[in-house]
Protein backbone atom coordinates (compact mmCIF):
# COMPACT_ATOMS: atom_id res chain seq x y z
CA UNK A 1 0.00 0.00 0.00
CA UNK A 2 1.27 3.23 -0.84
CA UNK A 3 1.49 5.89 1.06
CA UNK A 4 -0.68 8.86 -0.31
CA UNK A 5 0.71 12.14 -1.59
CA UNK A 6 1.80 14.59 1.27
CA UNK A 7 -1.38 17.00 2.09
CA UNK A 8 -0.35 20.38 0.49
CA UNK A 9 0.98 22.63 3.34
CA UNK A 10 -1.36 24.97 4.23
CA UNK A 11 -1.65 28.85 4.01
CA UNK A 12 -1.37 30.51 7.32
CA UNK A 13 -0.27 33.72 6.57
CA UNK A 14 -2.86 35.30 9.17
CA UNK A 15 -2.58 32.99 11.85
CA UNK A 16 0.84 33.40 11.66
CA UNK A 17 0.89 37.55 11.43
CA UNK A 18 -1.58 37.49 14.74
CA UNK A 19 0.44 34.63 16.57
CA UNK A 20 3.75 37.30 15.89
CA UNK A 21 1.47 39.79 17.14
CA UNK A 22 0.35 37.76 19.83
CA UNK A 23 4.01 37.12 20.94
CA UNK A 24 4.47 40.80 21.36
CA UNK A 25 1.92 40.91 23.94
CA UNK A 26 1.20 38.05 25.53
CA UNK A 27 3.50 34.97 26.86
CA UNK A 28 4.28 32.68 24.37
CA UNK A 29 1.53 34.73 22.07
CA UNK A 30 -1.48 32.44 23.78
CA UNK A 31 -4.08 32.97 26.70
CA UNK A 32 -3.40 29.03 27.70
CA UNK A 33 -0.74 27.35 27.37
CA UNK A 34 -1.68 23.93 25.70
CA UNK A 35 -3.49 26.32 22.49
CA UNK A 36 0.58 27.32 21.38
CA UNK A 37 1.40 24.12 19.98
CA UNK A 38 4.27 23.78 21.37
CA UNK A 39 4.65 20.30 21.11
CA UNK A 40 3.39 19.59 17.81
CA UNK A 41 5.11 22.34 16.07
CA UNK A 42 4.07 24.74 13.43
CA UNK A 43 2.01 27.86 13.94
CA UNK A 44 -1.57 27.52 15.93
CA UNK A 45 -4.40 28.31 14.16
CA UNK A 46 -6.46 31.32 14.89
CA UNK A 47 -10.19 30.76 14.86
CA UNK A 48 -12.32 33.28 13.14
CA UNK A 49 -15.68 31.78 13.75
CA UNK A 50 -17.32 28.11 14.36
CA UNK A 51 -20.32 26.57 13.85
CA UNK A 52 -21.72 22.53 14.19
CA UNK A 53 -18.94 20.65 14.51
CA UNK A 54 -16.43 23.42 12.47
CA UNK A 55 -14.07 25.95 12.77
CA UNK A 56 -13.06 28.19 10.59
CA UNK A 57 -9.99 29.76 10.79
CA UNK A 58 -8.09 33.02 10.35
CA UNK A 59 -7.11 32.15 6.78
CA UNK A 60 -10.21 30.69 5.77
CA UNK A 61 -9.42 27.01 6.62
CA UNK A 62 -12.29 24.94 7.62
CA UNK A 63 -11.54 22.71 9.81
CA UNK A 64 -13.52 19.62 11.66
CA UNK A 65 -13.18 20.26 15.51
CA UNK A 66 -12.01 17.94 18.12
CA UNK A 67 -11.34 19.84 20.46
CA UNK A 68 -14.72 21.58 21.41
CA UNK A 69 -13.45 23.99 23.16
CA UNK A 70 -11.89 21.32 25.44
CA UNK A 71 -15.50 20.16 26.49
CA UNK A 72 -18.20 22.62 26.55
CA UNK A 73 -18.91 22.62 23.39
CA UNK A 74 -21.00 18.77 23.65
CA UNK A 75 -24.11 20.45 21.66
CA UNK A 76 -21.58 22.03 18.83
CA UNK A 77 -20.64 25.50 17.94
CA UNK A 78 -22.95 28.02 17.41
CA UNK A 79 -26.09 26.00 19.10
CA UNK A 80 -29.62 27.66 17.96
CA UNK A 81 -30.77 27.78 21.59
CA UNK A 82 -27.38 28.65 23.30
CA UNK A 83 -27.37 31.50 20.79
CA UNK A 84 -30.95 32.63 21.68
CA UNK A 85 -30.60 32.76 25.47
CA UNK A 86 -27.27 34.56 25.03
CA UNK A 87 -29.23 36.97 22.83
CA UNK A 88 -31.86 37.54 25.14
CA UNK A 89 -30.20 38.13 28.39
CA UNK A 90 -28.04 40.65 26.88
CA UNK A 91 -30.95 42.48 25.99
CA UNK A 92 -31.48 42.91 30.11
CA UNK A 93 -27.95 43.70 31.22
CA UNK A 94 -24.33 41.67 31.42
CA UNK A 95 -24.13 41.99 35.04
CA UNK A 96 -25.43 42.49 37.96
CA UNK A 97 -23.30 41.91 41.39
CA UNK A 98 -26.54 40.92 43.08
CA UNK A 99 -28.31 37.66 42.62
CA UNK A 100 -30.85 37.17 39.65
CA UNK A 101 -33.05 34.24 38.76
CA UNK A 102 -30.42 32.64 36.12
CA UNK A 103 -28.62 31.36 38.71
CA UNK A 104 -31.16 30.23 40.79
CA UNK A 105 -32.63 27.85 37.77
CA UNK A 106 -29.20 26.74 36.54
CA UNK A 107 -28.50 25.82 40.19
CA UNK A 108 -31.56 23.96 40.71
CA UNK A 109 -30.83 22.85 37.70
CA UNK A 110 -27.05 21.22 38.99
CA UNK A 111 -28.10 19.85 41.79
CA UNK A 112 -31.47 18.04 40.51
CA UNK A 113 -29.72 16.37 37.78
CA UNK A 114 -26.28 15.72 39.76
CA UNK A 115 -27.78 14.61 43.29
CA UNK A 116 -25.72 17.36 45.17
CA UNK A 117 -28.01 18.97 47.43
CA UNK A 118 -26.30 22.73 47.24
CA UNK A 119 -23.80 23.81 44.56
CA UNK A 120 -21.87 27.40 44.25
CA UNK A 121 -21.16 28.71 41.23
CA UNK A 122 -17.72 30.63 39.99
CA UNK A 123 -15.91 31.24 36.97
CA UNK A 124 -13.75 28.37 35.97
CA UNK A 125 -12.85 25.15 36.54
CA UNK A 126 -9.74 26.31 38.83
CA UNK A 127 -11.70 28.37 41.32
CA UNK A 128 -14.02 25.47 41.77
CA UNK A 129 -11.60 23.25 42.27
CA UNK A 130 -9.63 25.75 44.30
CA UNK A 131 -12.62 26.42 46.33
CA UNK A 132 -13.26 23.03 47.40
CA UNK A 133 -10.07 22.28 48.40
CA UNK A 134 -10.22 25.56 51.22
CA UNK A 135 -13.77 24.13 52.22
CA UNK A 136 -12.51 20.65 52.77
CA UNK A 137 -9.92 21.99 54.95
CA UNK A 138 -12.21 24.67 56.87
CA UNK A 139 -14.79 21.34 57.54
CA UNK A 140 -12.35 18.72 57.84
CA UNK A 141 -9.74 21.23 60.08
CA UNK A 142 -6.89 19.03 58.42
CA UNK A 143 -4.54 20.66 55.98
CA UNK A 144 -3.25 18.08 53.76
CA UNK A 145 -4.42 17.15 50.05
CA UNK A 146 -4.00 13.92 47.75
CA UNK A 147 -4.08 14.22 44.45
CA UNK A 148 -2.45 11.52 41.61
CA UNK A 149 0.28 12.24 39.00
CA UNK A 150 -0.70 13.29 36.55
CA UNK A 151 -4.39 14.14 37.01
CA UNK A 152 -4.89 17.97 36.30
CA UNK A 153 -7.28 20.28 38.23
CA UNK A 154 -6.84 23.69 36.93
CA UNK A 155 -3.94 26.33 37.80
CA UNK A 156 -4.18 26.64 41.47
CA UNK A 157 -0.59 26.14 43.41
CA UNK A 158 -1.24 23.65 45.14
CA UNK A 159 -2.67 21.84 42.78
CA UNK A 160 -0.07 22.59 39.99
CA UNK A 161 2.37 19.55 41.53
CA UNK A 162 2.64 16.34 39.46
CA UNK A 163 -0.09 18.00 37.21
CA UNK A 164 -0.86 16.74 33.84
CA UNK A 165 -2.22 18.55 30.38
CA UNK A 166 -0.16 21.25 29.73
CA UNK A 167 2.64 20.69 32.24
CA UNK A 168 3.28 17.57 30.59
CA UNK A 169 2.70 18.80 27.15
CA UNK A 170 5.83 21.12 27.67
CA UNK A 171 7.96 19.03 29.60
CA UNK A 172 7.14 16.64 26.69
CA UNK A 173 7.97 19.13 24.19
CA UNK A 174 11.62 20.16 26.81
CA UNK A 175 12.01 16.23 26.62
CA UNK A 176 11.33 16.37 30.96
CA UNK A 177 9.05 13.87 31.24
CA UNK A 178 10.17 11.47 33.62
CA UNK A 179 9.62 9.53 36.79
CA UNK A 180 8.02 12.32 38.44
CA UNK A 181 4.88 14.37 36.46
CA UNK A 182 5.98 18.04 36.14
CA UNK A 183 5.10 20.59 38.70
CA UNK A 184 4.85 24.54 38.16
CA UNK A 185 7.90 26.93 38.67
CA UNK A 186 6.87 29.85 41.36
CA UNK A 187 4.90 26.87 43.57
CA UNK A 188 6.66 27.31 47.11
CA UNK A 189 7.99 24.13 48.39
CA UNK A 190 5.86 24.85 51.51
CA UNK A 191 2.91 24.86 49.56
CA UNK A 192 3.96 21.83 47.00
CA UNK A 193 4.41 19.76 51.05
CA UNK A 194 0.95 19.71 51.84
CA UNK A 195 0.35 17.92 48.87
CA UNK A 196 0.50 14.07 48.99
CA UNK A 197 0.55 12.49 45.47
CA UNK A 198 -0.32 8.94 44.74
CA UNK A 199 -0.50 6.95 41.13
CA UNK A 200 -3.80 6.96 39.30
CA UNK A 201 -4.92 3.15 39.21
CA UNK A 202 -3.12 1.85 41.99
CA UNK A 203 -5.57 0.86 44.65
CA UNK A 204 -2.43 -0.57 46.73
CA UNK A 205 -0.70 2.81 47.00
CA UNK A 206 -3.63 4.78 47.52
CA UNK A 207 -4.15 2.09 50.70
CA UNK A 208 -0.97 2.52 51.76
CA UNK A 209 -0.73 6.36 52.08
CA UNK A 210 -4.21 6.47 53.49
CA UNK A 211 -3.12 4.26 56.11
CA UNK A 212 0.20 6.07 57.10
CA UNK A 213 -1.12 9.52 56.36
CA UNK A 214 -5.03 9.46 56.26
CA UNK A 215 -5.53 10.74 59.49
CA UNK A 216 -4.26 14.52 58.22
CA UNK A 217 -5.72 14.44 55.04
CA UNK A 218 -8.66 17.05 54.64
CA UNK A 219 -9.50 16.15 50.32
CA UNK A 220 -8.80 13.20 48.07
CA UNK A 221 -9.35 14.94 44.84
CA UNK A 222 -9.42 12.87 41.97
CA UNK A 223 -10.02 13.01 37.54
CA UNK A 224 -12.92 10.40 37.81
CA UNK A 225 -11.64 9.45 34.08
CA UNK A 226 -8.92 11.03 33.82
CA UNK A 227 -8.45 13.88 30.17
CA UNK A 228 -5.58 15.36 31.55
CA UNK A 229 -2.67 12.69 30.85
CA UNK A 230 -4.94 11.35 27.43
CA UNK A 231 -7.71 9.31 28.92
CA UNK A 232 -6.81 7.22 31.39
CA UNK A 233 -9.74 5.01 32.37
CA UNK A 234 -10.37 3.92 36.19
CA UNK A 235 -10.68 0.45 36.98
CA UNK A 236 -13.23 -0.47 39.70
CA UNK A 237 -10.26 -1.56 42.76
CA UNK A 238 -9.47 1.93 42.10
CA UNK A 239 -12.75 3.72 42.54
CA UNK A 240 -12.95 1.16 45.27
CA UNK A 241 -10.05 2.38 47.51
CA UNK A 242 -11.09 6.34 46.56
CA UNK A 243 -14.02 5.99 48.41
CA UNK A 244 -12.56 4.31 51.47
CA UNK A 245 -10.58 7.59 51.85
CA UNK A 246 -13.68 8.71 53.62
CA UNK A 247 -13.14 6.44 56.66
CA UNK A 248 -10.04 8.07 57.27
CA UNK A 249 -12.30 11.28 57.57
CA UNK A 250 -11.17 12.79 54.48
CA UNK A 251 -13.94 13.83 51.96
CA UNK A 252 -13.78 12.65 48.31
CA UNK A 253 -13.97 15.56 45.66
CA UNK A 254 -14.74 14.28 42.03
CA UNK A 255 -13.26 16.70 39.61
CA UNK A 256 -15.86 16.44 37.32
CA UNK A 257 -14.87 19.78 35.25
CA UNK A 258 -14.08 18.16 32.36
CA UNK A 259 -16.12 14.42 32.69
CA UNK A 260 -19.54 16.46 34.09
CA UNK A 261 -22.82 16.09 31.45
CA UNK A 262 -20.31 14.92 29.12
CA UNK A 263 -20.30 10.93 29.62
CA UNK A 264 -23.68 11.43 31.07
CA UNK A 265 -26.22 14.06 31.91
CA UNK A 266 -24.45 13.04 36.00
CA UNK A 267 -21.44 13.01 34.55
CA UNK A 268 -18.83 10.41 35.92
CA UNK A 269 -20.86 9.86 39.31
CA UNK A 270 -23.64 8.33 37.35
CA UNK A 271 -21.75 6.51 34.63
CA UNK A 272 -19.02 5.12 37.65
CA UNK A 273 -21.81 4.93 40.63
CA UNK A 274 -19.40 7.55 42.59
CA UNK A 275 -20.56 8.62 46.01
CA UNK A 276 -18.38 11.78 46.55
CA UNK A 277 -18.67 14.30 49.09
CA UNK A 278 -18.26 17.36 46.59
CA UNK A 279 -17.85 17.74 43.64
CA UNK A 280 -16.27 20.41 40.76
CA UNK A 281 -18.08 21.31 37.79
CA UNK A 282 -17.13 24.06 34.73
CA UNK A 283 -17.28 23.46 30.96
CA UNK A 284 -20.48 22.11 30.11
CA UNK A 285 -22.40 24.01 32.25
CA UNK A 286 -21.11 27.60 31.19
CA UNK A 287 -22.27 26.16 27.42
CA UNK A 288 -19.33 28.13 26.19
CA UNK A 289 -18.83 31.03 28.64
CA UNK A 290 -16.70 30.80 31.63
CA UNK A 291 -18.74 29.28 34.72
CA UNK A 292 -17.28 26.53 37.28
CA UNK A 293 -19.13 25.38 40.44
CA UNK A 294 -18.64 22.93 43.32
CA UNK A 295 -21.01 21.40 45.26
CA UNK A 296 -22.19 18.35 47.05
CA UNK A 297 -23.13 17.74 50.70
CA UNK A 298 -25.13 20.72 52.43
CA UNK A 299 -24.01 19.72 55.74
CA UNK A 300 -20.35 20.30 53.90
CA UNK A 301 -21.45 23.12 51.81
CA UNK A 302 -22.87 25.06 54.80
CA UNK A 303 -19.40 25.99 55.68
CA UNK A 304 -18.98 28.27 52.95
CA UNK A 305 -19.61 32.22 53.39
CA UNK A 306 -21.47 34.03 54.11
CA UNK A 307 -23.62 30.80 55.63
CA UNK A 308 -19.98 29.29 57.10
CA UNK A 309 -16.41 30.40 57.97
CA UNK A 310 -14.69 29.33 54.64
CA UNK A 311 -14.49 32.62 52.20
CA UNK A 312 -14.96 32.39 48.75
CA UNK A 313 -16.24 34.87 46.11
CA UNK A 314 -16.51 36.35 43.19
CA UNK A 315 -17.21 39.16 40.76
CA UNK A 316 -18.66 37.53 38.44
CA UNK A 317 -20.22 34.32 39.72
CA UNK A 318 -23.43 33.63 38.48
CA UNK A 319 -23.14 36.39 35.80
CA UNK A 320 -26.53 36.57 33.58
CA UNK A 321 -24.98 35.92 30.18
CA UNK A 322 -22.93 32.75 31.53
CA UNK A 323 -26.09 31.41 33.59
CA UNK A 324 -28.11 31.61 30.28
CA UNK A 325 -25.69 29.54 28.45
CA UNK A 326 -25.31 27.16 30.89
CA UNK A 327 -29.28 26.70 31.13
CA UNK A 328 -29.86 26.62 27.49
CA UNK A 329 -27.23 23.84 27.22
CA UNK A 330 -28.32 21.15 30.20
CA UNK A 331 -31.89 21.53 29.07
CA UNK A 332 -30.67 21.11 25.61
CA UNK A 333 -28.98 17.63 26.67
CA UNK A 334 -32.27 16.93 28.63
CA UNK A 335 -34.26 17.63 25.83
CA UNK A 336 -33.04 14.30 24.18
CA UNK A 337 -31.98 11.59 26.14
CA UNK A 338 -30.58 9.87 22.91
CA UNK A 339 -27.75 12.21 22.82
CA UNK A 340 -25.38 10.59 25.13
CA UNK A 341 -26.09 7.08 22.86
CA UNK A 342 -25.13 8.93 19.73
CA UNK A 343 -22.00 10.14 21.15
CA UNK A 344 -21.02 6.36 22.75
CA UNK A 345 -21.63 5.32 19.33
CA UNK A 346 -20.15 7.93 17.11
CA UNK A 347 -16.86 7.63 19.31
CA UNK A 348 -16.86 4.13 19.76
CA UNK A 349 -16.56 3.59 15.38
CA UNK A 350 -14.17 6.54 15.48
CA UNK A 351 -12.23 4.50 17.74
CA UNK A 352 -12.44 1.15 15.86
CA UNK A 353 -11.95 2.73 12.91
CA UNK A 354 -8.35 4.40 14.02
CA UNK A 355 -7.20 1.47 15.31
CA UNK A 356 -8.01 0.02 11.91
CA UNK A 357 -5.86 2.63 9.85
CA UNK A 358 -3.05 2.32 12.34
CA UNK A 359 -2.71 -1.32 12.02
CA UNK A 360 -2.99 -0.89 8.14
CA UNK A 361 -0.17 1.40 8.15
CA UNK A 362 1.88 -0.39 10.45
CA UNK A 363 1.59 2.23 13.19
CA UNK A 364 2.13 1.35 16.50
CA UNK A 365 -1.11 3.35 18.57
CA UNK A 366 -3.81 2.28 21.78
CA UNK A 367 -6.68 4.02 22.27
CA UNK A 368 -8.29 4.77 25.50
CA UNK A 369 -12.08 5.80 25.12
CA UNK A 370 -14.62 6.29 27.72
CA UNK A 371 -18.13 7.97 25.93
CA UNK A 372 -17.30 10.75 23.91
CA UNK A 373 -13.43 11.57 25.48
CA UNK A 374 -10.63 9.84 23.16
CA UNK A 375 -6.84 9.58 22.76
CA UNK A 376 -4.73 8.07 20.59
CA UNK A 377 -1.45 6.94 22.32
CA UNK A 378 1.71 6.30 20.32
CA UNK A 379 2.14 3.27 22.11
CA UNK A 380 1.23 -0.16 22.09
CA UNK A 381 -0.70 0.29 25.85
CA UNK A 382 -2.08 -0.85 27.39
CA UNK A 383 -1.93 2.86 29.12
CA UNK A 384 -3.29 2.85 32.85
CA UNK A 385 -1.44 5.07 34.12
CA UNK A 386 0.60 8.53 33.93
CA UNK A 387 3.94 6.45 33.99
CA UNK A 388 1.97 4.93 31.11
CA UNK A 389 1.24 7.43 28.84
CA UNK A 390 4.70 9.13 29.87
CA UNK A 391 5.90 6.97 27.53
CA UNK A 392 4.20 7.26 24.62
CA UNK A 393 5.96 8.45 21.05
CA UNK A 394 4.97 12.33 21.30
CA UNK A 395 7.51 13.01 18.33
CA UNK A 396 4.84 10.04 16.20
CA UNK A 397 1.93 12.02 17.63
CA UNK A 398 3.01 15.38 16.64
CA UNK A 399 3.79 14.17 13.25
CA UNK A 400 0.35 12.80 12.83
CA UNK A 401 -1.89 15.37 13.90
CA UNK A 402 -0.18 18.04 11.47
CA UNK A 403 -1.10 14.78 8.85
CA UNK A 404 -4.89 15.56 10.29
CA UNK A 405 -4.66 19.43 10.45
CA UNK A 406 -3.09 19.58 6.71
CA UNK A 407 -5.65 17.41 5.62
CA UNK A 408 -8.74 19.72 7.63
CA UNK A 409 -9.13 17.97 10.85
CA UNK A 410 -8.30 19.85 14.02
CA UNK A 411 -7.30 17.31 16.48
CA UNK A 412 -6.33 17.94 20.23
CA UNK A 413 -2.29 19.32 19.97
CA UNK A 414 -1.22 16.96 22.69
CA UNK A 415 -0.58 13.20 23.24
CA UNK A 416 -1.73 14.16 26.66
CA UNK A 417 -5.22 15.84 25.80
CA UNK A 418 -8.15 13.95 25.45
CA UNK A 419 -10.27 14.71 22.28
CA UNK A 420 -14.13 15.87 22.18
CA UNK A 421 -17.29 14.66 19.80
CA UNK A 422 -20.27 16.83 19.80
CA UNK A 423 -23.46 15.97 18.87
CA UNK A 424 -22.99 18.40 15.89
CA UNK A 425 -20.36 15.19 14.66
CA UNK A 426 -22.42 12.82 12.29
CA UNK A 427 -21.91 10.02 9.83
CA UNK A 428 -19.89 12.40 7.11
CA UNK A 429 -17.33 13.71 9.88
CA UNK A 430 -16.76 10.41 10.73
CA UNK A 431 -16.23 9.00 7.57
CA UNK A 432 -14.27 11.99 6.91
CA UNK A 433 -12.42 11.81 9.78
CA UNK A 434 -11.12 8.25 9.62
CA UNK A 435 -10.30 9.16 5.94
CA UNK A 436 -8.02 11.62 6.36
CA UNK A 437 -6.75 9.65 9.80
CA UNK A 438 -5.97 6.69 6.93
CA UNK A 439 -4.04 9.29 5.47
CA UNK A 440 -2.15 10.78 7.97
CA UNK A 441 -0.64 7.47 9.27
CA UNK A 442 0.24 6.11 6.07
CA UNK A 443 2.19 9.24 5.59
CA UNK A 444 3.93 8.73 9.09
CA UNK A 445 4.67 5.06 7.85
CA UNK A 446 5.87 7.08 4.53
CA UNK A 447 8.27 9.22 6.90
CA UNK A 448 9.91 6.38 8.49
P1 LIG B 1 -10.37 25.81 33.93
O1 LIG B 1 -9.82 26.67 35.03
O2 LIG B 1 -9.43 25.71 32.74
O3 LIG B 1 -11.81 26.25 33.52
O4 LIG B 1 -10.58 24.33 34.49
C1 LIG B 1 -9.47 23.68 35.06
C2 LIG B 1 -9.69 22.18 35.01
C3 LIG B 1 -10.05 21.53 36.18
N1 LIG B 1 -10.27 20.19 36.20
C4 LIG B 1 -10.16 19.45 35.06
C5 LIG B 1 -10.42 17.97 35.12
C6 LIG B 1 -9.81 20.07 33.83
O5 LIG B 1 -9.71 19.31 32.71
C7 LIG B 1 -9.57 21.46 33.80
C8 LIG B 1 -9.15 22.19 32.54
N2 LIG B 1 -8.96 21.35 31.39
C9 LIG B 1 -8.02 21.88 30.40
C10 LIG B 1 -7.89 20.81 29.29
N3 LIG B 1 -6.98 19.80 29.67
C11 LIG B 1 -8.46 23.21 29.87
C12 LIG B 1 -7.76 23.66 28.61
C13 LIG B 1 -6.64 24.62 28.90
O6 LIG B 1 -5.97 24.53 29.95
O7 LIG B 1 -6.43 25.48 28.02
Amino acid sequence: MTAPPQAAPPVTTVSQELFARARRVTPGGVNSPVRAFKSVGGTPRFIASASGAFLTDADGHRLLDYIGSWGPMILGHDHAGVRQALVEAAQSGTSFGAPGWREVALAETVTRLTGAQKVRFVSSGTEATMSALRLARGYTGRKYILKFRGNYHGHADGLLVEAGSGLMTDAAALGHLGGAAPSSAGVPAEYAALTLVSEYNDPAALDALLAARGHEIAAVIFEPVVGNAGVLIPTPEFLAALHRSRKRGALLIADEVMTGFRLALGGATELLGLTPDLSCWGKIIGGGLPVGAYGGRAEVMDYVSPQGPVYQAGTLSGNPLAMAAGLATLHALEADPGLYGRLENYTARLAQGLLAAAAEAGVVVCVNRVGSMLTVFFQAGPVASYQDAAHSDTAAFAAWFQGLLARGVYWAPSQFESIFVSAAHGETELEATLSVARAAFLELRGAR
